[in-house]
């Protein structure tokens, strides 16, 4: 274990890195210099115990993860990083004593963004996981300069702001260029015969370099330690100087440019594919320096790539850096002067794919074209990847068309990333039990008939120190408690002893003071922050994730609607003061996504002006959904909202957050919450809705959303005032979408065939709210039963049955 940090270590080492990183004494330091110098502080002790990591990983010639993920939604690591090195109270008594807040010192770092949601913020937390478990591994990405943009709301609607995170976060990052790698774009093939051996040369292509940044992960309660590491790219060439001397300053720069334009932004598209050509070269100038930078490394210790899928495994977190198969086919080819046959065998056995949604929209397909044009050998490959795969589908079902088309890897002039996953990988997985059979008997069928044992489930998970101990310092205390111990940090079961507490009335009391005060701490950081008084005796009642359709955010637009008109019917009814909390960044080019975000503010201006709503009901959108906002949100939060169109949602995590913090879920039977239910059973959450075979059912009878608008004269009235809109401003596009095909399929994820059973679900939700005994019960229930949802479980599971690695 660590060796110990006191308050007065830290004290010293911070100084020490105000003198020498930045010349400067105590009396000169502001908080910005405070946290870059408690970051450095903390790096150096990750720095260390890196080295003796990969010393150990080497010796004992371990099986290692590569994590690939165009994405690592990574929020905030100040905090983290000294709560798993053991050294949170060292360092919050070292920053009062030079006069500072620890608050105000972690306020300070911003966010590392970068990601866009679910499937990012899910890589952040399996780091923590692996290394907290002592797996070897590594995760690597983009260094983009700008993550997620800054939601800014102006009049209503979003305006997306640059997010530069690097000035600050870069405290974390060690650049690396003695570790760079060279990658190529373009150019041309020529083919030479060498000794009765064809080869291929590749010729006049671009070159972009590859700089590696790395970021330390810590585990928690081991001295195990990580890395995340972070391409970046720069051009080979500073300054063309012929150019330059003949006054053509500009275009000497430009393919400076060219070069660094590659990571310059994350892609803000979430479950849509764009198709542009930067964002095929961020993911081929990502798998390529990737894939060199393990061989390299690989190499280095044994000399020879025949064995490089014993011991390595590359897990693809979706299909977004794909081309790592073709690349390591190359390397294995072209460099290694391996066989077709022997470079498969290696290429197969090393690489494994998990998928995250069966949106079509979101499933990407490359035109051809431009893959023969930017990487004319990778194409050469995939394309003979693709008819041996096409072999070998043809003998298995006969020559039947439809399947052979169906599962075709490159076909009419597209290449399907899905599918060259299946055909090259030793495993699939999906994300929860019900998307996972979602796969096996609808979108990957036939694959899944051909080879049955390659696809796997591995539901999500969440890391619960982060999500649960840290954010809820309040519950932590309680749970360690109530349990005898802090050993649920490492055993998240141990959570189960809480059960044996839901109808101990003290233990319900306490819970819900705890609920209590974080829901006054977060209503004073949203008034410091956004202005707002929210109303602390109001049900809070939260949708935070991404703005899509299938997400449904605007079913909870609808009921809202319905219960203002009917409290303006009656304005002296009985009414449970109720808070509805929303957050969610829409695609910056999606125009229906911006629009429901324009109709939930202008609602919340309706209703928070009318004096009939006055401390009965509340309506608040929250300015830019991020990780550091989830934290404060989540321990507050008292619903959960998780209602999605059965069979869209893939898995969810943000369930898991609340259900932790005690939340209650309102929910459809949709990705994760079907686990959910599993454990919990009907009485301790509010399910609703059509199941996933029913949706798919209804809709291959033909789906009309117009019966139930004719029928419902509730919902009639609520349709009709979205049409009118508030405050003058109309949503006249959302009206139509939702009854009529003018911009498509009508009603496309089943709106209005849920909401008569979403309005009695939030119904029966509310009766319960007025029973704090049966609703504290339940909390209690959630807490305890959530411990499947910890990361760690579904890290011990990719370990065990995809990865074939040991761990703690
Ligand atoms: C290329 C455009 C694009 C970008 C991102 C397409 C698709 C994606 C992701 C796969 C979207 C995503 O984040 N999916 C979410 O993944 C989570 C982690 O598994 C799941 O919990 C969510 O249900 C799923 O929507």
């Amino acid at each position: 274990m660590h060796q110990v940090y006191t308050k007065n270590d830290m004290k010293e080492a911070i100084r020490g890195k105000l003198r020498l990183n930045y010349g400067i004494t105590e009396t000169d330091i502001n908080e910005e210099y405070m946290f870059k110098a408690c970051a450095l502080v903390l790096r150096d002790m990750m720095a260390f115990h890196g080295a003796e990591t990969r010393e150990k990983v080497q010796r004992n010639h371990e099986r290692q993860v590569h994590y690939l993920s165009l994405e690592f939604l990574m929020g905030r690591s100040l905090m983290k990083n000294a709560y798993n090195l053991g050294v949170l109270d060292a360092l919050n008594g070292a920053i009062e004593e030079m006069g500072f807040q620890p608050a105000d010192i972690f306020e300070m770092e911003p966010d590392a963004g970068l990601g866009n949601g679910g499937l990012g913020r899910l890589a952040a937390c399996y780091l923590d996981s692996m290394t907290t478990l002592d797996i070897p591994a590594t995760g690597y990405s983009l260094c983009y300069e700008l993550g997620i943009f800054k939601q800014r709301i102006v009049d209503g609607q979003q305006v997306e702001l640059p997010d530069d995170w690097k000035t600050m976060g870069d405290a974390w990052l060690i650049p690396k260029p003695e570790e760079r790698e060279e990658v190529h774009f373009g150019g041309h093939l020529r083919e030479v015969w060498n000794n009765g051996h064809l080869h291929v040369v590749h010729e006049d292509y671009s070159t972009v370099i590859a700089i590696p940044c790395d970021m330390q992960i810590a585990g928690y309660g081991t001295d195990h330690v990580n890395t995340l590491r972070l391409w970046d790219a720069k051009s080979p060439r500073t300054l063309d100087m012929a150019l330059f001397s003949s006054g053509q300053y500009v275009r000497a720069t430009e393919e400076q440019t060219m070069a660094q334009t590659i990571t310059k932004i994350l892609y803000p598209n979430d479950e849509h594919i764009e198709g542009k050509s930067l964002r095929l070269k961020q993911q081929y100038f990502f798998v390529s320096a990737t894939v060199q930078s393990m061989v390299r490394k690989h190499l280095e210790v044994y000399g020879t790539l025949k064995n490089f899928h014993e011991k390595n495994i590359i897990q693809i977190n979706d299909t977004h850096p794909t081309l790592v198969i073709p690349e390591l086919m190359r390397i294995l080819m072209d460099d290694a002067g391996y066989s077709w046959d022997i470079s498969w065998e290696i290429t197969k056995n090393a690489v494994a794919y998990t998928n995250h949604t069966v949106l079509a929209e979101a499933l990407e397909r490359w035109p051809q074209v431009l893959i023969q044009r930017l990487l004319p050998r990778i194409w050469q490959i995939i394309d003979e990847i693709s008819k041996r795969y096409q072999r070998k589908v043809e003998a298995f079902y006969h020559h039947n068309d439809a399947i052979t088309e169906k599962m075709a890897v490159v076909w009419g002039g597209e290449v399907r990333m899905a599918n060259l996953c299946i055909a090259g990988g030793s495993a699939v997985n999906g994300v929860s039990g019900l998307h996972t059979e979602i796969l096996r008997n609808d979108v990957f069928r036939e694959a899944c008939q051909m080879t049955p044992a390659k696809f796997k489930n591995v539901t999500n998970g969440i890391d619960h120190r982060r999500w649960l101990a840290q954010s809820n310092v309040g519950l932590d205390a309680l749970i360690r408690e109530l349990t005898g111990s802090n050993q649920y940090l490492l055993n998240p079961n141990e959570l189960l002893k809480l059960d044996a507490y839901a109808n101990d009335t003290a233990v319900q009391e306490r819970l819900a003071k705890i609920k209590r005060d974080n829901k006054d701490a977060f209503a004073h950081y949203v008034k410091r922050t956004h202005g707002i008084m929210l109303n602390t005796d109001g049900i809070f009642d939260v949708q935070v994730k991404r703005l899509h359709e299938y997400k449904r955010q605007l079913l909870n637009v609808m009921q809202i609607i319905a219960s203002y008109q009917q409290l303006r019917d009656n304005p002296n009814m009985d009414f449970v003061p109720h808070v509805y909390l929303f957050g969610a960044k829409a695609a910056p080019g999606y125009k229906v996504a911006k629009d429901i975000i324009r109709l939930i503010n202008s609602l919340a201006k309706q209703i928070n002006d009318d004096p009939v709503c006055k401390d009965r009901l509340q309506v608040v959108f929250l300015e830019n959904y991020c990780v550091s906002l989830a934290e404060k949100l989540m321990p507050a939060s008292e619903v959960s909202q998780q209602i999605s169109t059965a069979g869209k949602e893939a898995s969810g995590t943000g369930n898991m957050k609340f259900m932790m913090n005690g939340a209650l879920t309102v929910g459809t039977l949709d990705g994760a919450n079907v686990e959910m239910h599993d454990v919990l059973g009907d009485e301790n959450m509010f399910l609703f809705g059509l199941h996933a075979d029913e949706v798919a059912e209804v809709k291959r009878n033909g789906y009309d959303p117009n019966l139930f608008y004719q029928r419902d004269p509730v919902l009639h009235r609520v349709l009709d005032q979205i049409r009118d809109g508030f405050g003058g401003m109309r949503y006249d596009e959302l009206y139509e979408h939702l009854l009529h095909t003018r911009y498509g399929t009508a009603d496309e994820y089943m709106l209005l065939a849920d909401f008569a059973a979403y309005c009695d679900a939030e119904r029966r939700m509310v009766e319960v709210y007025q029973n704090p005994a049966k609703w504290n019960s339940i909390s209690l229930h959630n807490i305890a039963r959530s411990g499947i949802f910890a990361a760690d479980r579904s890290v011990a599971e990719y370990a065990d049955n995809i990865w074939h690695v040991t761990h703690k």
